[in-house]
C-alpha cells in the first residue's frame, strides 16, 4: 500500500484499487449520508433495524435470578434501624433484576419488593393506579383496603387493586415482612400513573375485618350480589394461607397435576373465575418430592416465592437453587423446569403478567425444544 495516511479511514479518490470495492464503499457512504439526512427530519430507514424490531422470538433483557432470604432479611432489618416507616412512607427493598439495575424492576414488566413494617408502625394511606399483591413472609398485621382491614400472617395473599386506598400496620410482637408485586413497569409504559396521598392517620374501618373473605371466600358458594360487580379487579381482597394450602394438598392428593407445573392452583376473581387483577395473575403450586417438571416457556414473566421446601429451577440452562422464603424470577419466554430432589413437597407462590398477554392476544406457550407452534 502507499505511503500516505488516509483521513478518517477513507481512501483518496485517486487510489482506485479494485473498482467494485470502491463502488461498495461509495454506496455505503451515500446510504449513510441519506440516513443522516433522514434523521434531520425525524425519520429513519426500517430496513436497517427490521429484525431487531421484529425478532423471530421474544428476547428478554431480564435474566434469571434468586434473592436469598437470609440476605434480604438482614438488609431489611438494617433498613429498619435507619429509616422509620413514617419517614420512608413505604420501607421496601426493591428486588432489581441484575440486568435491569437502577430501573426498579424484577422483570421488564413486573416490580417486586420486600416490605418491612416494625411492631407498632403504620405505613400511611395512599392510593395509586398501580395494582399490588402482597404475599406475607413473616409476622402479623394488616393491610386495610377501601375500609376493610385484611388480617395478614404467613402465606396470606392480600390484593390492593389499582385505585383502591390502602394502608398497612404491624400490630403483633414481631416485624411484619411481605413480598410486594406491582404492575409499575406496565403502568409506566402506558403513562397511566396517578398517585394520591391520603393523610397521616390510619384509614377509617368502614367494614368488618376480613369482610370480603367472609362474604366471597368460598367460590362454590357465592352471594348472587357479586353478579353486579363490574370493576376490572376482584372484589375479594384476602386469600388466607390456611385455605390455599388445604386446597393445594387436596388437589395433590386427588392426583391432579400438570407436566410443567406439578399441582397448581390459580387465585381467582370469584365474579368470573378470571385472574385476581387485570394486569397480574397469582398461582400456588406444589412440586412433589423427587420430581422434575417438563421444561416449557411462555411469554409472561414470573416472580416466584418459596413458601415451603427446597429445590432448583433450571432457567435457560442456569440453575437457580432455592429454599424457604427465597424469591426468584423467570423472565418471559425463558425455558424453565422445576426440580425437587428432596424428601419433602415444595410449595411455590408466583405472580405473573399473564393477564396482559391474554388481553392483548399475545399469550404463547411452548414445550422446550419445539421451534414452532403454539
Ligand atoms: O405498599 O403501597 O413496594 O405504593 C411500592 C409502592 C409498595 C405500597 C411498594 C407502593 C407500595
Amino acid at each position: 500500500m502507499g505511503n500516505y495516511k488516509a483521513l478518517d479511514g477513507a481512501r483518496p479518490t485517486w487510489d482506485r484499487g479494485d473498482m467494485a470495492d470502491t463502488r461498495a464503499v461509495t454506496e455505503a457512504e451515500s446510504r449513510q449520508q441519506f440516513y443522516d439526512s433522514l434523521a434531520d427530519h425525524s425519520m429513519a430507514p426500517l430496513w436497517t433495524s427490521l429484525h431487531d424490531l421484529l425478532p423471530e422470538e421474544p428476547r428478554s433483557q431480564a435474566v434469571p435470578h434468586v434473592w436469598s432470604y437470609d440476605i434480604v432479611r438482614r438488609k431489611l432489618l438494617e433498613a429498619g434501624d435507619l429509616v422509620s416507616a413514617r419517614d420512608a412512607e413505604r420501607r421496601v427493598l426493591v428486588l432489581e433484576n441484575p440486568a435491569l439495575a437502577g430501573r426498579s424492576r424484577a422483570t421488564e414488566r413486573l416490580y417486586a419488593g420486600i416490605q418491612l413494617v416494625l411492631p407498632g408502625e403504620i405505613a400511611v394511606p395512599h392510593r395509586h393506579s398501580q395494582a399490588a399483591i402482597r404475599f406475607v413472609i413473616e409476622g402479623t398485621g394488616y393491610t386495610t383496603v377501601e375500609g376493610e382491614q385484611c388480617r395478614m400472617s404467613m402465606g396470606d395473599l392480600v390484593l390492593t387493586p389499582g385505585g383502591c386506598p390502602h394502608d398497612h400496620g404491624a400490630d403483633g410482637e414481631d416485624p411484619l415482612i411481605w413480598l410486594d408485586g406491582l404492575d409499575i413497569p406496565i403502568v409506566e409504559f402506558m403513562r397511566a400513573t396517578f398517585f394520591e396521598a391520603l393523610g397521616d392517620e390510619p384509614m377509617p374501618l368502614t367494614k368488618p375485618v376480613n369482610a370480603s373473605a367472609a362474604a366471597m371466600g368460598r367460590a362454590r358458594l357465592n352471594p348472587p350480589t357479586i353478579r353486579g360487580w363490574d370493576a376490572a379487579h376482584s372484589p375479594l381482597f384476602l386469600y388466607p394461607w390456611t385455605e390455599t394450602i388445604a386446597a393445594l394438598e387436596a388437589l395433590h392428593a386427588s392426583g391432579q397435576s400438570t407436566p410443567t407445573d406439578g399441582s397448581i392452583l390459580e387465585y381467582v376473581n370469584p365474579v368470573n373465575g378470571g385472574p385476581v387483577l387485570p394486569t397480574m395473575a397469582c398461582y400456588a403450586q406444589l412440586i412433589p418430592a423427587g420430581t422434575r417438571t417438563d421444561a416449557h416457556r411462555h411469554t409472561p414473566s414470573a416472580v416466584y416465592h418459596v413458601v415451603q421446601g427446597e429445590g432448583t429451577t433450571v432457567v435457560d440452562g442456569r440453575e437457580l437453587s432455592w429454599s424457604e422464603k427465597d424469591t426468584f424470577v423467570v423472565p418471559g419466554w425463558a425455558v424453565h423446569e422445576h426440580v425437587n430432589e428432596s424428601q419433602q413437597s415444595a410449595v411455590l407462590f408466583s405472580v405473573t403478567d399473564e393477564p396482559v398477554h391474554r388481553a392483548l392476544g399475545l399469550y404463547r406457550e411452548r414445550p422446550a425444544g419445539q421451534r414452532r407452534g403454539g
